[in-house]
């Protein structure tokens, strides 16, 4: 699997829709995705699967260079079930379709049903014309891995060894599973992610690589805030463990903002659509600005209107010499559960057999 911040052929977004999920209706979430869309549509070819619905939204808000196409889905995170993508040393690409269960199925899922994003690694291959590697008996999503390119894999054990993803393999036989399927030869295990990430605390909001054997870390120095245990202890793993290259890795500190609330606006605004309500008035969201997508010319991260916006961009920037870092103010994304790295999968530069 490579890197991220490898070269892409393209990138796959969801347009978003449920009224659960995203606030009145989704509107402010679609300004928001079309944002995202055009930041990386600078540098790669973009696709958004849009239900029928909202195709002739989706066409009408997004710029010609996108690319739009009628594909149903429960919602819209195609980090976690778009197919994860492979190559091999000459070129060629696979898409890796993993068993999707709305991270954690009946045992602590987030909504049902997921069948029809279940589906979508299937049809993206179809559609990409890609072949695809199986791992429908296996339950992971995209955002609980991160890879170096170079054989290294970083997950925590929060999500991975969760009861709703595959409680009857052992973490040796969780590890095995992603060595065969992603390549990797090292999967560091973090133990945990941000603070009330409802997926279990995937890996992509709290620490992602930024090149080989250098990672950024989601951090605070407040020692009473609950994410303060979490983000130390991902900091002690990280600096005792050495990558598949034997190197020792390198942690930046991304500071977070500070602690993003749902207000009662944002709750009046989401259906319920006969289930428990989605989010209460005061919950903290999962807010960190790890959760940024690196795009061939640009890294798109969220802001969220806090004094801290600015020296993430400018740690991100420095990590990122040769891209554009691009600011979207993202509140109205993270009052679905996650960020710009979560509804976004990139597809790596690869060769037709
Ligand atoms: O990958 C993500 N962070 C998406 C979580 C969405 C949960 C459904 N509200």
């Amino acid at each position: 699997m490579p890197a991220e911040y490898s070269k892409h052929y393209g990138c796959i977004l969801i347009f978003p829709e449920r009224s659960d999920s995203w606030s009145y209706g989704g509107y402010a979430a679609r300004k928001a995705f079309c944002e995202v869309c055009e930041a990386i549509a600078q540098s790669e070819r973009v696709t958004v699967c849009a239900s029928e619905k909202q195709y002739e939204n989706a066409r009408v808000m997004l710029s010609e260079k996108i690319r739009v196409v009628e594909m149903s889905s429960n919602d819209a995170w195609a980090r976690d079930y778009a197919p994860t993508f492979v190559v091999n040393n000459s070129g060629g690409i696979r898409g890796i379709n993993w068993s999707f269960n709305a991270w954690g199925g009946l045992a602590d899922g987030l909504y049902f049903p997921w069948d029809l994003d279940d589906k979508m690694a299937r049809k993206l291959c179809d559609l990409y014309n890609i072949d695809m590697y199986d791992y429908s008996g296996f339950v992971l999503e995209g955002g609980s891995v991160h890879t170096d390119g170079e054989g290294t894999l970083i997950t925590t054990e929060a999500c991975l060894l969760s009861k709703g993803r595959n409680p009857d393999m052992t973490k040796s036989e969780i590890e095995e599973k992603l060595k065969e399927a992603l390549g990797v030869r090292k999967v560091i295990w973090l133990k945990n992610g941000i603070y009330g990430d409802e997926t279990n605390e995937h890996v992509d909001n709290i620490c992602a690589f930024v090149k080989p054997g250098e990672v950024v870390l989601a951090w605070t120095d407040n020692e009473n805030d609950p994410q303060y245990a979490l983000s130390k202890s991902c900091l002690d793993i990280l600096e005792n463990e050495t990558d598949a290259k034997g190197r020792r890795i390198k942690v930046h500190k991304l500071m977070l903002p500070k602690p993003v609330v749902v207000t009662k606006e944002d709750c009046e605004g989401l259906d319920t659509c006969g289930f428990k309500p989605t989010r209460t008035e005061g919950e903290r969201l999962a807010a960190s600005y790890v959760n940024f997508y690196i795009s061939n010319e640009t890294v798109v991260m969220p802001f969220f209107n806090d004094p801290a916006d600015e020296q993430a961009k400018k740690v991100l920037s420095e990590l990122f010499p040769t891209r554009n870092v691009v600011p979207v103010y993202a509140k109205e994304i993270l009052i679905g559960g996650g960020n710009i790295h979560c509804i976004t999968q990139q597809i790596p530069d690869f060769i037709s057999e």
